[in-house]
């Protein structure tokens, strides 16, 4: 057994050489962010789906039916399974109990187990011993072979032996533990987080049931969905108006199953979450291209055969056959390899032709077979074609009336001298005096200034298709197939948004066009930093900023080349000694800390106009001083959740989700202190739940 840390974590410096030569509990407890994501709320949910997980894989073997998910009085967590129970004897490799095994070896199912599953669910398979090792105090209590055991551990370490405790007619594991509140900056279980991702596990195991409850606040929530990933489209497609019933396709190829739930609506949206082991990808992968490359082969080879499509029609891309779809695809798979900017995206490239040929064959079989259904389908491709080829039109034309494609640069853009985007960046600040500020604070060899007039993009009812919500089906009243419909709504759209001068300037400064005609490879910079004031106008400029580029240059945050900036609120000074804080509390504790010194002065920052060139430069220009959110699409996509409802209509609540982001956005940013990668949004509907 290695030797083990003591309870507490190490505060010094650790070399490169010094993290080598640790292992298991003391790595994990060092840098639990390499483990778990963060420390954060997330982090600690992540602890429970851990556990949870490990219960769902005796499941998905087909030995559990039931797992039971309690955050007790005490605010510890408790989970329950009527499985197999974690066998009790003496591991081969490690010699101690399997029980003691899973919860104290890194890895423990990889590295020790020999074909214990076949496929398996966890935050790429961390497993019990991380939540141990994250543990003030954790117990397991398996029930089998007529026996009941438990072991229990301290901040990972064995109190004692696995040992028989008393007799059981049953069987199955029970794992209760308390997150270590000197790891975690919070340890209190959200109920309705919880919920959430226990209903998306309900339906992608179908037949399994979980019991959340909450002792602490007496709550409690069942999950168990016969139908599964069917369910789940027909809860999506809930007061939607839908073309035919949800087609279904489960089929195995080797290891690896493949589910995929379907159900064409009259929305122009698509809606259609992915997930690889019960892990939702968000950012897609190679099982979702081989889904899109099947759908669209098998429609147009459909619509072909059938001559449902006239000759001289062009083939349906894959926009138009997935334009209105409902669609859930979960795999199940060994050795899932997950990639992107959040881990949110499959890799493994052997996955696309398995989807691609099951859920081809097995579409074609279903469009053959329901004729009537498949005639719809192809009917609704073909509006949608005709009215992305009249869109296209209105685009082109409008583009070339804006002379977007020219190659003058705004006059307010304050440029850079260096020409390679890969070292330049652009500041997008808000008003002509912050403006004014950092363009003298700046390094104008590599940072570009563009300062917008505030208020200005008041937009978000030009980011969308406005006239085309809805198909009308069956020829609709009078408009033909749509396509004079959807071209003039676009061409609106596009006048619109292309009147508000800042947003050319912003297209036109950042070189690369926007929407379908972006094109990465024209980015004049490769870091794009939206700078506001730390005020509501500054956070609200911030959100339509960021759903500006959602949905016109999605491509820019994918890349990790969108950020924001991090002004500091406050400068407190103390004669030479100046020190700057970015939060309410930071601020607090610091003015603690200078109490009873003279000449301090307590400055606050309202906007970004109110510091000096150089206290801009020193804070929040610097590259070597600052503060950069990254921001990815996983973020964003929460945030703007909102919006792919139907009640994107009401503007009232429109306005209030965005200033309730915006306030829910200020006090996430406030919440911690160290450097961040990524900043972390709930979407509005939660924020309504929140103290803001
Ligand atoms: C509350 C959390 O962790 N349930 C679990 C099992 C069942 C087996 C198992 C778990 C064997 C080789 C490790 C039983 N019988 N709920 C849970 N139920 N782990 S965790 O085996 C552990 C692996 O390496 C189990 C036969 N085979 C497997």
């Amino acid at each position: 057994m290695t030797e083990l840390l003591e309870g507490t974590v190490a505060k010094a410096q650790y070399g490169a050489e010094d993290i080598q030569v640790l292992e298991g509990l003391e790595a994990v407890r060092l840098r639990p962010g390499m483990y778990i994501g963060s420390t954060d709320e997330r982090g600690l949910h992540h602890l429970v789906y851990e556990i949870v997980d490990n219960a769902v894989d005796e499941a998905m073997a087909g030995y559990c039916d039931k797992v039971t998910i309690t955050i007790q009085a005490d605010g510890s967590m408790k989970i329950e399974d009527n499985g197999r129970g974690v066998p009790v004897e003496k591991h081969a490799v490690t010699g101690v109990s399997t029980v003691e095994t899973v919860f104290t070896k890194l890895h423990a199912g990889g590295k020790f187990g020999s074909g214990s599953y076949q496929v398996s669910g966890g935050l790429h398979g961390v497993g019990a011993s991380v939540v141990n090792f994250l543990s003030e105090w954790l117990w397991v209590e398996v029930k089998r072979d007529g026996s009941r055991y438990r072991q229990e551990f301290q901040r990972g370490r064995p109190a004692a032996p696995l040992a028989q405790v008393g007799k059981s007619s049953v069987r199955g594991t029970i794992v209760g533990f308390m997150p270590d509140d000197q790891i975690f900056s919070t340890c209190t279980f959200e109920f309705d987080t919880l919920a959430q991702r226990f209903k998306e596990m309900a339906y992608l195991n179908p037949g399994l049931e979980i019991d959340l409850k909450s002792d602490l606040e007496n709550k409690r929530v069942k999950y168990k969905f016969e139908g599964g990933i069917k369910e789940m489209v027909g809860e999506l497609n809930h007061g939607r108006e839908t073309l035919h019933d949800v087609i279904t396709i489960t089929k195995s190829s080797g290891t690896t199953q493949v589910a995929l739930a379907m159900q064409y609506t009259t929305n122009v949206r698509e809606e259609a979450p992915a997930f690889v082991n019960c892990i939702a990808t968000i950012e897609g992968g190679t099982h979702v291209t081989g889904f899109r490359a099947a759908l669209t082969r098998a429609l147009n080879d459909y619509a072909r055969k059938q001559k449902l499509v006239k000759d001289d029609q062009n083939n349906f891309q894959g926009e138009d056959v997935r334009e209105g779809l409902t669609s859930v695809l979960s795999v199940k798979m060994i050795d899932p390899q997950f990639e992107g900017q959040t881990k949110g995206k499959l890799g493994n490239a052997e996955i696309k032709p398995v989807v691609e040929s099951i859920v081809a064959e097995q579409l074609t079989i279903y469009l053959e077979d329901h004729p009537t259904d498949a005639k719809r389908i192809v009917e609704r491709a073909s509006l949608a074609q005709k009215a992305r080829e009249a869109a296209r039109k209105a685009r082109e034309l409008v583009i070339r009336k804006n002379a977007l494609d020219g190659n003058g640069l705004p006059g307010k853009l304050a440029d850079c001298s260096e020409k390679d985007p890969e070292k330049s960046e652009i500041f997008i600040v808000e008003g002509e005096s912050a403006g004014g500020s950092a363009k003298m604070g700046r390094d104008r060899s590599f940072q570009a200034i563009l300062p917008l007039k505030g208020k200005i993009l008041n937009v978000e009812k030009v980011l969308y298709p406005q006239g085309r919500q809805k198909v009308e089906m069956n020829g609709g009243n009078g408009n033909g197939d749509g396509s004079k419909l959807a071209y003039q709504a676009e061409k609106t759209r596009l006048e619109k948004l292309l009147s508000h001068e800042e947003i050319r300037v912003l297209i036109t400064a950042i070189g690369a066009g926007f929407g379908e005609d972006f094109d990465e490879k024209k980015l004049r910079y490769h870091r794009v930093i939206i700078m506001t004031d730390a005020d509501v106008d500054g956070s609200h400029i911030r959100t339509l900023l960021l759903n500006f580029f959602f949905h016109n240059m999605p491509a820019l945050i994918r890349k990790g080349y969108l950020y924001i900036a991090q002004p500091p609120l406050y400068r407190i000074g103390q004669g030479r000694n100046v020190r700057y804080v970015y939060t309410e509390g930071q601020m607090e504790a610091e003015m603690k800390k200078m109490e009873g010194k003279r000449g301090v002065s307590l400055q606050r920052y309202k906007g970004l106009g109110e510091m000096n060139p150089d206290q801009l430069w020193e804070t929040t220009l610097d590259p070597s001083q600052r503060t950069l959110l990254q921001v990815n699409m996983r973020d964003v996509a929460d945030m703007l959740d909102h919006d792919d409802r139907e009640d994107r209509d009401d503007d009232e609540d429109w306005e209030d989700a965005v200033q309730l982001v915006a306030a829910e956005f200020d006090r996430l940013m406030g919440a911690e202190v160290a450097p961040r990668k990524s900043f972390i949004m709930e979407y509005a509907k939660s924020v309504r739940n929140l103290d803001v």
